[in-house]
């Protein structure tokens, strides 16, 4: 199996801009930002998305993107942040190892939320999916 850029990247075998490294994960700026500061934070360890992690990997993976946040906020003072990530082709995902974006973003960038990735909600109601959770 071909490794993955990101498995590299965390072995230190591809250089990268280091924003935010501790025992478990790294945080690095993404080649190809799409806002000032935009870093992408990895496990160490293989995965291509959050069902191939144990959970003391996951935690330390959000205190990992929470340290990265502080270190952001702390060099480039932005108005505030988007924070997540691309899981599978599906939801847009293109390299495969788990990556949390972080997206600084300033007041009047011009950028959306959360709300503008997709805008399909299909033909069910909201109370018709609630349906299907009901066992
Ligand atoms: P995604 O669609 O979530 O898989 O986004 C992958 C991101 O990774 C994309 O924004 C570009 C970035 N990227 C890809 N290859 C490299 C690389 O070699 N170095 C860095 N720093 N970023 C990379």
């Amino acid at each position: 199996m071909v490794e993955s850029i990101f498995l590299k990247i965390a072995r230190k075998e591809i250089p990268v801009h280091i924003i935010y490294e501790d025992e478990n994960c790294l945080s690095f700026l993404d080649v190809k930002p799409h806002v000032k500061g935009h870093t992408l934070v990895i496990p160490k360890k293989e995965g291509v998305t959050i069902f191939d992690f144990e959970e003391e990997t996951l935690k330390n993976l959000m205190i990992a993107v929470r340290n990265t946040m502080a270190k952001l906020q702390e060099v480039l003072s932005p108005d505030g942040f988007n924070v997540g990530w691309n899981h599978n082709t599906a939801g847009g995902q293109v390299v495969p190892h788990l990556h949390v974006h972080i997206m600084p973003r300033w007041q009047g960038d011009g950028g959306g939320s959360m709300h503008s990735i997709v805008s399909n909600p299909g033909e069910l109601s909201v109370d018709e999916v609630a349906e299907l959770f009901k066992i």
